[in-house]
């Protein structure tokens, strides 16, 4: 799904009394290839078998699941930094990207969590937000796209422990920085089996923003999907963003929670079942994806990116 933004600038000419409008320049959030993130699943999964079966803080398959997306974006041109901090006994990592072009005062960024519970490989929740956001990154750089805001992607460790490496970050930052951050998008579990389409509530957290939360029903509207609004509240790592009071907004297809029938009438699916059933389970493996939720969440995620860093 290709989505174009008509842009109408005034245009101002310097020393006459002439103002004409310049010419409507069409910007086109790009087609976020599924196939592209489900290799990225495929490439999650395979860390998480050769080490020990998860990729779960403190395990060895975190760390390979971080090099691994670093290697990806050092080689499109990202600027990339690992920040390393400890947490019950060991040692976690967050991984940020900067795509280097654009106002470095006015920072638009996205993320997710990159580790898994030890119960297993973690590929729902999250290596779909995780796969996602880095197709998205390579698509800012294959289509080298120059916003006027600064873009920079988050994957955050230990979320599972309690939202801990986003926590490090957003507390680490010295306020000046923080200040920068002029919108956070999260993305927490995008492709779940038995998927719902919801966008966090702008009035379920503090510093919620009507403004993103649009912008992102706007994206599935734009193709035919109906949303719900969701209170995600401090469940996932938008909340420390949310509480230094950096305006907050995300996509989810749901966890453990059951499907109504009003929801399988007009998403599909199962009514009465959870939209996840291998939640935080072994079974959270490449087979408990929804392709169709998995394309459209990526496509909005490109579609709501696009819109707030031009
Ligand atoms: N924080 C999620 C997890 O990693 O278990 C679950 C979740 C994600 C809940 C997004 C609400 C919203
Ligand atoms: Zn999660």
């Amino acid at each position: 799904m290709r989505i174009l933004i008509a842009l109408a600038a005034a245009l101002m000419v310097a020393g006459t009394t002439t103002a004409q409008a310049a010419a409507p320049t069409a910007l086109a959030a790009p087609n976020i290839n599924v196939a592209n993130v489900r290799a990225h699943l495929n490439q999650f999964q395979s860390i998480a078998t050769a080490n020990g079966g998860n990729r779960a803080h403190g395990r060895p398959g975190y760390l390979a699941s971080v090099n691994w997306v670093k290697s990806k974006l050092d080689a499109a041109g990202y600027r990339t930094a690992v920040q390393s901090f400890s947490y019950g006994g060991a040692t976690g990592y967050n991984l940020t990207a900067e795509w280097p072009v654009g106002d470095a005062n006015n920072v638009v960024m996205v993320g997710g969590h990159l580790d898994s519970v030890t119960a297993g490989p973690g590929i729902n929740d999250n290596g779909t937000g995780s796969a996602s956001i880095l197709e998205v990154a390579l698509q800012v750089a294959a289509t080298n796209f120059q916003p006027t805001k600064r873009i920079r992607f988050g994957w955050w460790g230990a979320e599972e422990r309690g939202l801990i490496g986003s926590t490090y970050y957003v507390n680490q930052l010295p306020s000046a920085d923080r200040s920068k951050i002029k919108a956070y998008l999260n993305f927490d579990m995008t492709g779940s089996p038995n998927p719902g389409y919801f966008v966090y509530s702008a009035s379920g957290q503090p510093s919620g923003s009507a403004a993103l939360q649009q912008r992102l029903q706007a994206g599935f509207t734009s193709f035919g999907v109906q949303t719900e609004l969701t209170s995600v509240g401090g469940r996932s790592d938008h909340a420390a963003f949310a509480r230094a009071g950096i305006p907050i907004g995300g996509t989810f297809t749901g966890a453990e929670g059951i499907k109504t029938s009003a929801q399988a009438q007009k998403w599909g699916g199962t009514a009465g079942q959870a939209y996840d059933r291998c939640y935080h389970r072994s079974c959270d493996t490449t087979s408990n994806v929804n392709a169709t939720a998995l394309d459209r969440n990526a496509d909005v995620i490109a579609y709501a990116l696009w819109a707030t860093a031009v």
